[in-house]
């Protein structure tokens, strides 16, 4: 018998190719909702720190798309955790571990939580957990915490809130921060 999650959860694989839009540079690799197909599938692809730069991972509750115009997404954001050139080395197991944060539903506000996206960039890495509701402090506050547990990422390493609103209009790199723990 197959252990079964709360989710049934979506991977998705963006790899960058200039002559199509954004949107169609998702691809859906694989959904699954139990322990064993998890494993199976994650130990199957290649881990963020093998795949091309430029390329992004998401994994998304089943019917909620990674991106922006997701209802689910629309009036949510993200909690960013940028890495630097040198933590290349650590990318692969944060980003697990956020996985299993997300998979293992060690949120108590998990009903805010849409996802978990990794960026492979060459200007530095990123992995952010995409909540729902920016307006839901209280639950987002709870998620950046746990995540930031999850990680065993040190006190003094802060993670910032942004909203997709936000991201959206402006550059990345000088996006606005919400919240910062
Ligand atoms: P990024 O890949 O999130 O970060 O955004 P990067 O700047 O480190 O590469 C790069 C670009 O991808 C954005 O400026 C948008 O043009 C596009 N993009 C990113 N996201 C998350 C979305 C999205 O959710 N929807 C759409 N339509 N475009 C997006």
């Amino acid at each position: 018998v197959k252990h079964p999650l709360q989710h049934a959860w979506t991977l998705w694989y963006y790899e960058p190719d200039r002559t199509k839009t954004w949107e169609d540079n998702q691809n859906q690799v694989s959904t699954f909702n139990t322990v064993e197909d998890f494993w199976s599938l994650f130990t199957h692809i290649r881990q963020p720190s093998e795949v091309k730069i430029g390329s992004d991972y998401s994994l998304f509750k089943e019917n909620i798309r990674p991106m922006w115009e997701d209802k689910a997404n629309k009036n949510g954001g993200r909690w960013m955790i940028s890495l630097n050139r040198n933590q290349r080395p650590e990318l692969d197991r944060y980003w697990i571990d956020t996985v299993l944060c997300l998979i293992g539903e060690a949120f108590e506000n998990f009903d805010d939580v849409c996802g978990a996206v990794v960026n492979i960039r060459p200007k530095g890495d990123k992995i952010a957990v995409w909540t729902s509701n920016s307006n839901n402090k209280d639950a987002l506050i709870e998620i950046g915490r746990k995540l930031k547990e999850g990680l065993n990422l040190p006190e003094r390493f802060k993670i910032h809130y942004q909203t997709h609103n936000d991201a959206m209009v402006k550059n990345s790199s000088t996006v606005k921060s919400l919240y910062e723990i």
